[in-house]
C-alpha cells in the first residue's frame, strides 16, 4: 500500500509539475504553516483574479477561469452586481464545471465549449471600485452626468481581456440573466470589435412597463428588499429581514409601501428616492428603457434574446427588445428563444415548472441545440442550424422553429376577440345587451397572489420562482374575483403572441387596479397526471393601474361610477388550449403583497397614501352590449 501511495503521489507531482515549498518556520508550538499553498495543480483550470482599470481609473474586480492547457479559446464574459468571486466558486471543487455550477454560467456549455470564463463585478459592487447606480443609465442621457456606463465599462474590459489573456482567440461573447442580461444588452451599444456574440437572458429592460419595479404603474413591493440589500452596502451585507412569518402581514402592517420603506430605513437610498419621484412612465424610465436605447442604432453584434414564458421577474424585457430591434435587423443578427421557464431556468434543470411536466429537460435541450451551437458559431466559426426563433409551445409541449415572432412559419397570428359574458360566461360571440359583472374590492382584504402564508421573495425552497404557474383555483371562489369560463373545447385554440386586454369597467372610487388573467382549465381527469385534474393554469396575466389609462406618462384620477376603457397587453404566450380544456378569464383589483394596494381614492403618490385614503370600491365590469369587455387573442389557425 505504502509503495503504491508513494508512486501515486510521485505521479501527481510530476503531472502537475510543481511540488510544495517546504513550510516556512512557524511559531514554536503551532502546526499551521505561516502561509498555506493550495493544491492548485490538481485543478482542471487556472483561476486569475484581476482588477481591470477603466478609462476613468476605476478598477473593476474580475475573475478569469482558464481551462488548463487552453489555446485559442474564446472568452465568455458576464458582468454582474451579484459577486464575481462567489459566482465562480459555487462549490469547492478542482473541476471548473462544478465551480461554475450556479447562477448565470451554464457550466455544461462553458466547459463543453472550452471557453475561458470571465465574471466581473460591476462598478460599486463587491470587489469593484467606483459608485453604484441601479441599472446605471447611459452617458449622454440626462440621467448620467459622468463619462462611464455599462457600455464603456464593457468596452474597456474586453479591450483589456483580449490583450492580457494569451490563451484567448481574441473573440468575446457576453452572456447573463436578468441584471446580467441588462449588462449584456448594454454591451451592444458602441460595441468593442472583439465582441462577437451576446446572449441576454430574461434581461431587465424597462423597470416601469413590465420588469422588476412596476408593472403598468403598479409597484412590486418585493423590490424594497432588493433595493435595500443591493445599495445599502457594497457587499449586500445589510439584509432585509421580515419579523413576520407571512409576507402578507408584513406588507399590510405599514399601509403604503412608502411608509414601510421609511420604517425599514430605505429612504436613505438614492435609487428609492428616484423611484418615488418617478411613479409614472416619464422621461426617467423612458430614457433608460433598453429597447428604446438600443433602437437608436443598428444592431452590430449577433444576439440571442432569451424569454421565459413564466418569468416572475422580467417577463417584459426580451420581447420588448425583439419588437424594437427586429424590424431594423437587415443582416439577420437577432435571434429569439422562448422557453417554458421561470426566471433564469434555461440554465437549470427544466423538465418541470411547479406542477407542470414537460416530459423532457427543456433547459438541457435548449442549451444543447440552441445556446451551444449559437455561441460556437460566432466564437469558433462552427456551422450552426439555429432558427431565427426557437419557441416552446405549451399545451402540445414541443419546440418550434419559426422565422419570426409572433408568427408561425406560415404567417402572423390574427386577432380573435374572446368576450366576457354575463353569468360568468366566455365566448367568441358578444352578448347583445349591456350587462355588468360586479364585485367589491376592499383594500383591507386584498387578493393574495399565492396561497398564504406568503414567503418573502427568494429561491431556496420557496415557491417564488414558479408562482406564475400556480393553480388559480384557490382564488376562483373569492367574491372579489370575477371568473368567466368558456365551454369545453371541441377543437384546439392556438395562440402565439401577446393577448391584449380590452376591459370596460367602472369603479365607485377615483383610482383602481385591474388584474386580468387568461387561464387554461384542464379537464377533471388528466390521464397519467392526476395532480393536473381541473388545474387552472394562467398562460398570461398582468396588472394595470387605472390612473394611467389616458397616458402612461401621467397619473390622472378616474371618473367615479363611469364605464371607462382599459387596454393593455398580457405577457407573450405560445400556447394551445387543447380539446377537452376550457378557457377562463379572471378579473380582480388587487394582487397582494406582490403589488402595493391601490387606495382606490386618487392621491398624487400611491407610495405615500395615508390609511384614510384606502376605501372599498364597487367595481362593475361591462360584459355585453357596445363596449363589452374582451381579450384580443393572437390566434393561429
Ligand atoms: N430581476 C432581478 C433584477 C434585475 C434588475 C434590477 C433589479 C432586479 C435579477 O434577477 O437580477
Amino acid at each position: 500500500m505504502k509503495v503504491r501511495a508513494a508512486i501515486l503521489a510521485g505521479l501527481l507531482l510530476s503531472a502537475a509539475g510543481t511540488a510544495f515549498a517546504a513550510p516556512a518556520k512557524g511559531p514554536v508550538y503551532d502546526e499551521r504553516p505561516v502561509k498555506i499553498e493550495e493544491p492548485l495543480a490538481l485543478r482542471d483550470y487556472e483561476r486569475r483574479a484581476v482588477d481591470i482599470p477603466m478609462r476613468d481609473g476605476v478598477k473593476l474586480h474580475t475573475v478569469i477561469l482558464v481551462p488548463r492547457g487552453a489555446k485559442g479559446a474564446a472568452i465568455l464574459l458576464t458582468r454582474t452586481p451579484y459577486n464575481a468571486e462567489e459566482m465562480t466558486s459555487q462549490h469547492t471543487s478542482p473541476v471548473m464545471a462544478v465551480a461554475l455550477d450556479g447562477y448565470d454560467s451554464a457550466p455544461d456549455v462553458v466547459t463543453g465549449g472550452g471557453y475561458i470564463r470571465v465574471v466581473q463585478d460591476v462598478r460599486g459592487k463587491y470587489g469593484s471600485e467606483g459608485a453604484y447606480v441601479m441599472n446605471r443609465p447611459f452617458v449622454g442621457t440626462s440621467l448620467n452626468p459622468t463619462k462611464t456606463d455599462h457600455a464603456t465599462d464593457t468596452y474597456d474590459t474586453i479591450d483589456w481581456l483580449v490583450k492580457n489573456v494569451p490563451e484567448s482567440n481574441g473573440r468575446v461573447g457576453i452572456i447573463g440573466i436578468s441584471y446580467d442580461g441588462f449588462t449584456a444588452l448594454a454591451a451592444l451599444l458602441n460595441p468593442h470589435p472583439a465582441l462577437k456574440v451576446a446572449v441576454p437572458m430574461n434581461p431587465m429592460v424597462d423597470g416601469w412597463r413590465g420588469d422588476d419595479w412596476f408593472h403598468n404603474g403598479a409597484f412590486r413591493q418585493f423590490g424594497l428588499s432588493y433595493i435595500w440589500e443591493q445599495i445599502a452596502t457594497r457587499d449586500n451585507s445589510n439584509k432585509y429581514e421580515l419579523a413576520e412569518a407571512d409576507a402578507y402581514t408584513h406588507y399590510m402592517k405599514h399601509g403604503s409601501a412608502g411608509a414601510l420603506a421609511t420604517a425599514q430605513g430605505i429612504d436613505q437610498i438614492g435609487f428609492w428616492q428616484k423611484l418615488k419621484a418617478h411613479q409614472a412612465w416619464d422621461g426617467f424610465w423612458q430614457e433608460q428603457a433598453m429597447d428604446k436605447v438600443l433602437a437608436k442604432a443598428p444592431l452590430k453584434v449577433p444576439t440571442l434574446l432569451v424569454h421565459s414564458l413564466w418569468d416572475q421577474e422580467d417577463i417584459y424585457g426580451a420581447s420588448a427588445v425583439w419588437k424594437a430591434l427586429k424590424p431594423k435587423d437587415s443582416e439577420g443578427l437577432l435571434h429569439l428563444s422562448i422557453g417554458p421557464w421561470y426566471h433564469g431556468q434555461a440554465i437549470e434543470r427544466a423538465d418541470t415548472l411547479g406542477a407542470l411536466h414537460w416530459d423532457a429537460d427543456t433547459g438541457k435541450w435548449w442549451r444543447q441545440n440552441v445556446l451551444a451551437p449559437f455561441l460556437a458559431h460566432y466564437l469558433y466559426d462552427k456551422p450552426m442550424d439555429v432558427a431565427t426563433v426557437t419557441a416552446f409551445q405549451s399545451g402540445t409541449n414541443r419546440w418550434q422553429r419559426l422565422n419570426g415572432w409572433p408568427a408561425a412559419v406560415s404567417g402572423a397570428p390574427a386577432e380573435k376577440k374572446l368576450f366576457l359574458l354575463p353569468e360568468g360566461g366566455l365566448g367568441f360571440a358578444p352578448a347583445a345587451s349591456a350587462a355588468t359583472a360586479d364585485y367589491v374590492s376592499d383594500p383591507a382584504n386584498p387578493v393574495s397572489y399565492e396561497p398564504r402564508p406568503n414567503k418573502p421573495q427568494g429561491y431556496d425552497g420557496n415557491p417564488w420562482p414558479t408562482w406564475l404557474a400556480d393553480d388559480q383555483r384557490p382564488v376562483s371562489g373569492r367574491p372579489d374575483v370575477l371568473t368567466f369560463t368558456g365551454p369545453v373545447l371541441d377543437k384546439a385554440v392556438t395562440i402565439a403572441g401577446a393577448p391584449v386586454v380590452h376591459l370596460t369597467a367602472s369603479t365607485s372610487g377615483t383610482d383602481s387596479d385591474w388584474v386580468v388573467k387568461l387561464i387554461d382549465v384542464y379537464p377533471d381527469a388528466v390521464p397519467g397526471d392526476r395532480a393536473m385534474g381541473g388545474y387552472e393554469l394562467a398562460v398570461g396575466m398582468d396588472i394595470f393601474r387605472g390612473r394611467f389609462r389616458e397616458t402612461l406618462a401621467e397619473a390622472r384620477p378616474l371618473k367615479a361610477n363611469t364605464p371607462l376603457g382599459y387596454v393593455f397587453e398580457l405577457p407573450q404566450a405560445n400556447h394551445v388550449f387543447l380539446p377537452g380544456h376550457r378557457i377562463m378569464v379572471q378579473v380582480q383589483s388587487s394582487w397582494f403583497p406582490l403589488y402595493d394596494r391601490n387606495p382606490q381614492t386618487f392621491v398624487p403618490s400611491i407610495l405615500d397614501a395615508k390609511p384614510g385614503d384606502y376605501v372599498k370600491a364597487v367595481q362593475k365590469v361591462s360584459v355585453g352590449g357596445e363596449g363589452g369587455s374582451y381579450i384580443a387573442l393572437p390566434l393561429v389557425e
